[in-house]
């Protein structure tokens, strides 16, 4: 069977456009709540496969979308280079700072796959249990954002040092970004062979990097991690996701050229329409607060983006996750209001 959301990364225009959400699984969810609490802390969590192929799954079973995608982190990378990590109920992930060649030198990459090996056995275990419409997504975040958390050592978005050394050109910086690409390469390879069938790229802080340090911290990377994948795996369409880079999304396009670019709330529609759409699919980029907002605000959200997008390749999605205090009513909403919309 066909999937609509593979079909419409392959640059068809479909009308309802397929619809999925970053942070789909997650706290907002009752039925989350109550496996995260059978787990324990949340890395336990991703590391049981039972637990997260249920975790992954209990949104496409109820609000019915088109995609699932893998319940994990993007820090498990790190976590398994051998940095210490561990999630902090109200802080958030916490590492052992990496900020001088002793510490990158003992970052090991060879071994991600076979430590990482809980992960793909929760994507062979999606992947046997998926509705055959629904299709799934495996990820890993950007080397840039990866590496800001394990430079920084914490998340929270203000990553001074990371940034002061991306102005420098630090050694060590471009040390964890390498290792972060052969890793990331690996260990995607590694979802697809358990059976994940689109790959996207997180690049979550590519907005905090000044525009002109962007090409060689934020695309280089993603342009070798995209080139390696194709040369291996050509027929698995990959996403990436340049959250607040602005116009340079275009940057991001012509450089790496995925199957789609993913916009966040702030991008301009109008620009993205006219300059991006033409040669990508896109995917975004509803304000996840009018997520939490509901009723006639998240209609008027869903019109001005389907007005703008759903005439060419497009994918529903949020511009950045779903946050906690999302009601899980307002997701049913928003399919619905999705799936209904007519051109007017
Ligand atoms: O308490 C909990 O249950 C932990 C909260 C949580 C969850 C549900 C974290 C900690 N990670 C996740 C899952 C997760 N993370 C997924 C699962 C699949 C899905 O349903 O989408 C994915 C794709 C991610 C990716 C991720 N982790 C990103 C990139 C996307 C984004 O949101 O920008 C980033 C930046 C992270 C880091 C991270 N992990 C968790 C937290 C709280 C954070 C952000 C910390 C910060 O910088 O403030």
């Amino acid at each position: 069977m066909t999937k609509r959301l593979i079909e419409t990364l392959g640059g068809s225009t479909a009308m309802p456009p397929p619809i999925w959400l970053m942070r789909q699984a997650g706290r907002y969810l009752p039925e989350y709540r109550a496996l995260r609490g059978k787990a324990g802390d949340f890395l336990s969590l991703c590391f049981d496969p039972e637990l997260a192929i249920e975790v992954t799954l209990q949104p496409v079973e109820r609000f019915g979308l088109d995609a699932a995608i893998l319940f994990s982190d993007i820090l498990v990378v790190p976590y398994a280079m051998g940095q210490g990590l561990r999630f902090e109920e109200g802080i958030g992930p916490l590492l052992e700072p990496i900020r001088d060649p002793t510490r990158l030198r003992g970052l090991e990459t060879h071994r991600i796959v076979e430590r990482l090996a809980p992960v793909m056995a929760t994507v062979r275990g999606v992947a046997a249990r998926l509705p055959e419409q629904v299709a799934l997504i495996g990820f890993a975040g950007a080397p840039w954002t990866v590496a800001a958390y394990m430079i920084e050592g914490r998340g929270g978005g203000t990553f001074t040092t990371p940034l002061a050394m991306a102005k420098e050109g630090d050694p060590v910086l471009a040390g964890v970004i390498e290792r972060l690409v052969d890793a990331s390469v690996d260990y995607l390879l590694a979802q697809i062979d358990a059976g994940a069938e689109i790959v996207q790229l997180f690049d979550s802080w590519a907005g905090i990097l000044p525009s002109g340090l962007r090409r060689r911290w934020s695309i280089e990377p993603l342009v070798e991690i995209v080139d390696r994948l194709r040369a291996r795996a050509p027929q698995v369409p990959i996403v990436v996701f340049p959250r607040q880079v602005g116009h340079d999304a275009l940057a991001y396009l012509e450089a790496i050229r995925p199957d789609a670019i993913g916009l966040d709330q702030s991008a301009d529609l109008a620009f993205a329409r006219t300059r991006l759409q033409p040669h990508v699919a896109l995917q975004g980029n509803l304000d996840p607060l009018l997520l939490v907002e509901g009723g006639a605000a998240l209609a008027a959200g869903v019109d001005e983006i389907m007005q703008h997008l759903s005439g060419g390749p497009f994918v529903f999605n949020l511009g950045h996750g779903v946050v906690p205090e999302t009601p899980p009513d307002h997701v049913a909403q928003l399919v619905a209001l999705v799936r209904d919309w007519r051109p007017h």
